[in-house]
Order: C-alpha cells, then structure tokens, then sequence
C-alpha cells in the first residue's frame, strides 16, 4: 500500500505541495491536468511539466486521476473512433513518462452526484451529502446551478461550467443508451486501449459511479460486484483493473465492501477510501473517515485490501471541511490529512498483526 493524496494542480489546488509533503507517511500524489477537456490530448512536455512540477517538492506521482472518456465515447457516437485515437495518444505520452496508473469513469453527463455540498453536521463541519427526495425534485438540467453556487469559489471534476452548458444536448446524446449499449461501449473503448496500456504497462483503474444507481434515468453501470466482474472479464487483461472507492460502491447498502474487494483481487490498482454516515436508506453524509463516525467498518476495508496483497495507491477520499478551510468541497487539506494518518495507522496495526 502507498499512501497518497489527490492534487489537482498549482492552479487549480488550495492545497499546496508543500503540505502534502508534510502529511506523515504520503510520497506520491494523484493528480491531473485539470484544464484539459474530455478527448483532448496531452502531450508529452505538459505531462512532464507536471512531474517536474510535483518532484520539485520531494514527491512524485503515483497515477492520474482522471484521464476524462470523451462522450462520443460513452455514446458510441461516430466521431468515438477520433476519441479514442486521442485517448491513446495520451496514455502513450504517459507510459513515456514512465506514469503507469489511470484513473477514470463510465458515468454519462454527471460525475458523482450529491444533493448538498455544505451540509452542517452536529460538531460544525460540513460535508457533502445526498438526499434521494431532494434530487427527485432537481430538473437534471438545473443541477448545474445548485452545485456551482457552493463550490466556494472552487471549479470541481465533473462539474466544468462548459460542460455544464451543453447539459441539454449531454442529455440527448444518452436518449438511447441503456446499460447494455453502456457495457458494449465501454468493451470496444477498452480493446481498443488495451494494446498500448500493454506495451507501457499502464494500469486501467475504472471508478464506480456515484451514487452507485441510475440517477435522472440515466444508465450506470459500475455499481456493483456482478457488473465490475462482468467489466472484467468482459476484457480479460489485468490493465482493465478498478479503483475501489468505498464511499461510492458504499452508497449501496447491499454492497458488501470487504467482499467486493476480496472478489476483485488482483486487479484493484488504486483505492479510495472513505466513510459514510447513513441516516435513512434516502439519505447520507460523507463522515469523518474514522469508522465509529460513520456507517462503514474502516478496519474491516483495510483489512480487505491487505488480505489480498494490495501493493497499489491509496487515497483518503473526500474529507469534511473543517477548522474553518475554505477549499473545493471534499478537497481540503485537512480533513484529508487527518484520513490520511488514520488509515496509516490501521494498516500498521493489521501489519504488525499479521507478522
Ligand atoms: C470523485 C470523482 O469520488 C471521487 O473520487 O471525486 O470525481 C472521481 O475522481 C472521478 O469520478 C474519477 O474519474
Ligand atoms: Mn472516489
């Protein structure tokens, strides 16, 4: 297990290198170039740019999150064949640079969804939290609004104001997609990328959706085991691997964590994890990562991921936003340092544990 923290960039981040490089116990980083929209390519000196950028301040970087599925992609549309030509040509300029994890995600128009971004709880933080009865009364196309009025003055992943713009036409693009044509699109995207994830050693990791069911008649297929086994098989190559986020698969409470990650041994590349604190079957908050704070058992996940030999990154996912931080929502500093030396900790202990 390496632990690391998420960084979206000098321009981009309140969280500087600096600080992540004092969170005991975290080398690498997981970022991104941020301003680079779905299908784009990026080339080799931004790339090296950016690693220059992030071993300038003693860390390094542990893999990108995310290298953004354009669309035409997720739609099948005619233009995907382009896309994926681009998409290859990112991946090669990273496997040259020596940069061997990608993070992404299937989910059509929404990146996660939530309902609040600052919900109080009882000790003063706020979290982002998801209330079913509240999103059924959203017009999908006016998410956008109530999500940008409480990004504090942040731009978050998913949630670009130009894609924001086309959300309309976003919505057309997926009229007849179920989660068959889903499944067979993102087959083709995968045998199409597999070659050159091969020749550079490049770890696929998809990210589950979020929350892990079908939201605004969309379809969503990374939800749960059967699907992410299917996913799997369906392109039988250890590069076509997942990240297991906790905190997503989690949001179904018929989702097994600890089980879901034993299932998949082998080709977990990279893990986020996070607490969720359920307070009806309609209604959770994102906790504190400590497990007493929340719903989820952090030793039993833990003890999952080391159970099964994971070797990969690791990520505290979104934190509460506390000591009055003004940060992008789930992205502070310290929050995320606090799950950061936590988890550290239960890793030790099942560590020494098992010795
Ligand atoms: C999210 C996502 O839960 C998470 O990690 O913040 O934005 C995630 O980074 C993307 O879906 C990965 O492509
Ligand atoms: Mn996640």
């Amino acid at each position: 297990m390496e632990m690391t923290l998420r960084w979206y960039g000098s321009k981009f981040d309140t969280v500087t290198l600096k600080q992540i490089r004092q969170i005991p116990g975290v080398k690498g980083v997981i970022t991104t170039l941020y301003d680079k929209a779905a299908g784009e390519v990026w080339s080799r000196d931004e790339i090296k740019k950016l690693k220059d950028e992030v071993e300038k301040s003693g860390l390094y970087i542990s893999g990108i999150e995310s290298v953004n599925v354009h669309d035409e992609i997720k739609t099948g549309g005619e233009n995907r064949d382009k896309y994926i030509d681009n998409y290859i040509e990112t991946l090669e300029n990273l496997g040259k640079e020596d940069i061997h994890l990608v993070c992404y995600n299937f989910m059509p128009v929404f990146d996660w969804t939530r309902s609040e971004l600052n919900r109080k709880r009882s000790d003063g933080s706020t979290v982002l939290a998801y209330n079913q009865d509240d999103i059924d009364k959203i017009v999908p196309e006016k998410m956008f609004e109530s999500i940008s009025k409480d990004m504090n003055g942040t731009v978050m992943p998913g949630w670009e104001p130009e894609r924001m713009e086309k959300v309309k036409e976003l919505f057309k693009m997926y009229e007849d997609i179920d989660d068959e044509k889903l499944f067979e699109n993102l087959k083709y995207f995968l045998e199409k990328i597999m070659p050159v994830c091969n020749k550079y050693d490049i770890k696929m990791a998809i990210h589950p959706d979020d929350p892990a069911w079908s939201v605004f008649g969309l379809p969503r297929i990374i939800i749960n085991k059967e699907n992410i086994l299917r996913m799997m098989n369906m392109v039988d190559d250890v590069h076509n691997g997942v990240t297991f986020c906790s905190g997503s698969y989690g949001t179904n409470r018929n989702n097994d964590l600890p089980d879901m990650i034993r299932s998949l041994k082998g080709r977990i590349h990279f893990a986020h994890v996070r607490n969720l604190k359920f307070n009806s079957d309609r209604d959770f908050e994102e906790a504190a990562h400590l497990s007493s704070d929340g719903s989820f058992d952090m030793y039993e996940i833990m003890k999952a991921l080391y159970d099964i030999g994971f070797d990969g990154p690791i990520r505290p996912d979104h934190g509460r936003m506390i000591w009055d931080e003004v940060a992008m929502p789930g992205y502070g500093l310290y929050d995320r340092a606090l799950g950061a030396a936590y988890l550290n900790g239960l890793w030790e202990a099942i560590e020494k544990q098992n010795k």
